[in-house]
């Protein structure tokens, strides 16, 4: 684990490593509570090393100055943040905790999943495509969530499936769920940035 949060309403663990043999992680991730909502995000430069960091990091940092915005609206300012950068793909969530709504925005393969507390699993498929400044695909959806509702995102280079078990398991805590998930993928194939947070 390298960052959590946890207060009454929401708690939030986040793991992040590098490719195997790269020294920078390509990944970038970004999370902020304020009193009416929390916000998280992946972003996973393309490639991996250095310049794919450089991306994802021009993405974060328009997050931090923007997360008062619509998901939209801030992945709108970060693809001109990315004219003549490596590209990149984003999940933004936003947990609205006045209208107990979460609204997901997606662009490219950074995945997203939701275990609600009636056991109903939501897992929206990511948009094939990535921000550079030019047009791009943008997923968005909106969920209304129940106290216990567990939320993931994560970069592609999280593999394998879910253990459905485990997070179905009422007692899970977002650290069980992280370092389970975590300690099946294969640290050769790319780098990983996961975020696991309950309601
Ligand atoms: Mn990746």
């Amino acid at each position: 684990m390298i960052d959590q949060y946890s207060d009454g309403m929401i708690e939030a663990v986040v793991y992040q490593r590098a490719k195997l043999g790269n020294d920078c992680c390509g990944d970038d991730y970004y999370m902020v509570r304020t009193s009416e909502y929390f916000l998280c995000a992946v972003v996973d430069g393309l490639g991996s090393g250095r310049e794919a960091r450089r991306a994802a990091t021009a993405a974060t940092s328009v997050i931090e100055h923007n997360h008062h915005l619509s998901g939209q609206r801030i992945i709108d300012l970060c693809n001109t943040a990315l004219v003549n950068k490596r590209g990149v793909v984003i999940t933004i969530v936003k947990i609205d905790f006045k209208v107990q709504k979460i609204f997901y925005t997606n662009v490219g393969n950074t995945k997203f999943s939701l275990q609600m507390a009636n056991g109903n699993v939501i897992r929206p498929i990511p948009t094939q495509g990535y921000l550079s400044g030019r047009k791009y695909p943008l997923v968005t959806q909106e969920y209304t969530y129940d106290n216990g509702t567990l939320f993931m995102v994560c970069s592609d280079g999280v593999s394998g499936k879910l253990d459905r078990e485990l997070i179905e398991a009422v007692e899970t805590s977002p650290q069980l769920v992280l370092t389970e998930t975590i300690s099946k993928c294969q640290p050769i194939k790319d780098d990983l940035t996961f975020i696991v947070g309950k309601l």
